[in-house]
């Protein structure tokens, strides 16, 4: 539809949807960066989605069964801090708007989970919004399955650009969507054929219709510029019977004389004298930031129209019962039951005697066997690796379609599209997620990792098979890098557990997290129990500890991770027994150690004594703890890995890449 039929025929919108484009034209010419082009397309939908359908009430932007709406297009910000200033969120005022992209403002260059109310979720990276809503549609099937469709039943909708749905994660979260049936979730497409590149053509010749109908989704199709139109696509696809994609044909920078439909308007600003021009075509005679009171007036009366909708689900969420409604908000909220610390206690003192030999990865789901029960909002899962990963208990049920109170989701072979799902489910509420795969596939997963880490997103990552260790896979399934990595994520926990005890405790901390996501790294290969006294104490919150101390002068410190403080023990054997005092330090979580005070990291790590670190990984992040922290190189050593590891069984490989007793052992008397 042309500007003069839209503005002719329905000057209300015109005059709602114009706003938008002003101020996304004007915050990215005051930021001078930003992207205007996306917003100016898309005003048009997201003017009728805020009016007459999204359930949202401004005033409560946190209101549990509001709608959710995710951008997933998040360069085009402006869309967004627009429609939220305009309703009337309390944050987002126009001096945020007009302080877009600087130091300290709520509206960040690509929407900031946690900086501004209304914002679902981070985007950015394309393809994480549309993945993560997923989680947050499946969270809200879950929600409503376990406290009744009275108090849950809302939609999410999300706007996808062409490059999420080029991204290869969106595809994973097609696929799990179409599956699931997600009725709930509906994406809007800006299918505007511009990327940054130039024309969608140069690189996809996609039929996106079969694409997503192959995957047992819905697809509509509207003008992306009319309002009756656009309206009538949105009213159908809340009907429909699962996940719904809306084709919205736009053009990218509407109404901007030289640059409409052009890359040149993705992601730079207009220029004043084209801000001035596309000013014209709008018939928006207002200066910069300037929003006319009874225009602003309408934006508001949008934005509390939800109100009443609200008043009407208090009235129902207090005719719960009192146990139930408590309950609903302590899932809503995120905290964990009281229950969790005397259940995780009560598995210590069992296991402390037991003294099971099993793998950590074993161990993992003896711990959760203890924690689901008294966790009832856990939501687990596996990217089809659950034999491997041991992440279902036998109390859990699989989520599917005709099964909406099962808790383990069938993530498939998607790494990527399943962290980004437990990013959703958390964002949306009542839901704590953990999901599996080979710790080698963090790699595939690390896109979404790194936004659980960025948000605050206490997700919990069961990587199995965590080293050389996992024997006759190969290098392709060999951990070497990844202990690094996730180690230098900033707020993450990495924690390499040794045994049955240190996995429960550091179980018990990853799922009581409140804004930090966790990696448990978990053997494949089997573990003695090491901690066979019994302490109520969560050793692992310490980060490090002493788990045997030298016998005689102390001459040597050995630090270990997960199978190889086993190791460590047997290379003390060795030196005690020549009379060499040797104090084994056990490290799972090196994020925890470095947080303790200086007099703690000063008393497992005294100066003085000869310092080898042992872990089946590269030596990277150990060099803090060989070098630092009181240590000198001249007394420093590494037992581990340097290369991709091979093909064999494990035994071999350890003793082929030399991570053994002995060589611990040799490794500390060479540097005497
Ligand atoms: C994972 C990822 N890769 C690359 C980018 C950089 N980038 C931002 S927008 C964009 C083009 C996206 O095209 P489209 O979604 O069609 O947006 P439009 O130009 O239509 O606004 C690219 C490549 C990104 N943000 N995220
Ligand atoms: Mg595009």
């Amino acid at each position: 539809m042309d500007i003069a039929t839209l503005r002719a025929n329905h000057p209300d919108h015109w005059k709602l949807a114009t706003a938008i484009r002003a101020l996304a034209m004007d915050a990215v010419q005051a930021a001078n960066s930003g992207h205007p082009g996306m917003p100016m397309g898309m005003a048009d939908v997201a003017t009728v989605l805020y009016r007459n359908h999204l359930k949202f009430d401004a005033s409560a932007p946190n209101w549990a069964d509001r709608d959710r709406f995710i951008l997933s297009a998040g360069h085009g910000s402006m869309l967004l801090y627009a429609l939220l200033h305009l309703t009337g969120y309390k944050q987002a005022t126009l001096d945020e708007v007009k302080n877009f992209r600087q130091w300290g403002s709520r509206m960040a260059g690509h929407p900031e989970y946690g900086h501004l109310e209304g914002v679902e979720t981070t985007t950015g990276p394309l393809g994480q919004g549309i993945s993560t809503a997923v989680g947050m549609a499946i969270a809200e099937k879950s929600m409503a399955a376990r406290f009744g469709k009275k108090v849950v039943d809302h939609k999410i909708w999300v706007i996808a650009g062409d490059g999420c749905l080029m991204e290869g994660i969106s595809q994973e979260a097609i696929g799990l969507a179409g599956k699931q049936e997600l009725d709930n979730l509906i994406v809007l497409w800006d299918n505007n054929n511009i990327t940054i590149d130039g024309r969608v053509t140069v690189s996809d010749i996609t039929d996106q219709h079969k694409r997503f109908e192959a995957s047992g989704w819905t697809t509509l199709a509207c003008d992306g510029h009319d309002p009756a139109d656009i309206d009538r696509a949105l009213t159908e696809a809340k009907k429909a019977k699962g996940p719904v994609l809306v084709d919205c044909k736009t053009i990218i920078g509407f109404g901007s004389p030289n640059k409409a439909d052009s890359y040149s308007v993705h992601g730079s600003p207009l220029g004043d004298a084209e801000i001035a021009l596309t000013r014209e075509v709008y018939g928006w005679g207002y200066g910069p930031f300037e929003i006319p009171a009874e225009i602003k007036a309408e934006w508001e009366a949008i934005g509390s129209k939800g109100a009443s909708d609200r008043a009407e689900w208090e009235a129902r969420l207090n005719g719960l019962s009192a146990a139930k409604k408590a309950e609903f908000e302590r899932q809503m909220a995120g905290g964990v039951p009281k229950k969790l610390a005397s259940a995780i206690r009560a598995f210590k003192k069992a296991n402390s005697e037991a003294a099971p030999k099993v793998a950590t990865r074993k161990a993992s789901e003896m711990v959760l066997a203890a924690i689901n029960p008294v966790v009832p909002e856990t939501i687990g899962g596996s990217a089809d690796l659950t034999g491997s990963n041991l992440t279902k208990t036998a109390d859990m049920a699989d989520f599917m379609p005709d099964n909406r109170k099962g808790r383990y989701v069938r993530y498939g072979i998607r790494e990527h599209g399943m962290a980004a799902a437990m990013n959703g489910l958390w964002l949306h509420g009542g839901a704590r997620p953990y999901g599996g795969t080979f710790f080698c596939f963090t790699d595939y997963a690390r896109g979404a990792m790194r936004l659980s880490a960025l948000m605050g997103v206490p997700a919990v990552y069961v990587m199995t098979h965590d080293s050389i260790g996992l024997g006759e896979d190969g290098p392709t399934h060999q951990p070497v890098e990844h202990l690094a990595i996730c180690r230098a994520t900033p707020n993450t926990w990495t924690f390499r557990p040794a045994d049955v005890i240190e996995t429960a405790e550091a179980w018990e901390l990853a799922i009581s997290a409140e804004k930090t996501p966790s990696v448990l790294a978990l053997s494949r290969q089997n573990l003695p129990t090491l901690r066979k006294t019994h302490t109520n104490t969560n050793m692992v919150a310490k980060g490090a500890y002493v788990i045997e101390e030298a016998a005689g002068k102390r001459q040597a410190i050995i630090m270990a991770t997960g199978s190889e403080v086993e190791i460590a023990l047997k290379a003390r054997d060795i030196l005690q027994a020549q009379a060499i005092g040797t104090r084994v330090v056990s490290m799972p979580c090196m994020e925890l150690f470095a947080a303790q005070d200086e007099a703690y990291r000063r008393k497992i790590l005294p100066p003085g004594a000869v310092r080898v670190a042992v872990e089946a990984a590269v030596r990277q992040p150990w060099d803090r703890w060989l070098l630092g922290e009181r240590g000198t190189e001249k007394k420093a050593g590494f037992v581990g890995m340097d290369s991709f590891g091979a093909s064999a069984p494990a035994e071999r490989l350890y003793a082929e890449f030399g991570i053994t007793p002995e060589a611990v052992a040799e490794k500390v008397k060479s540097l005497l």
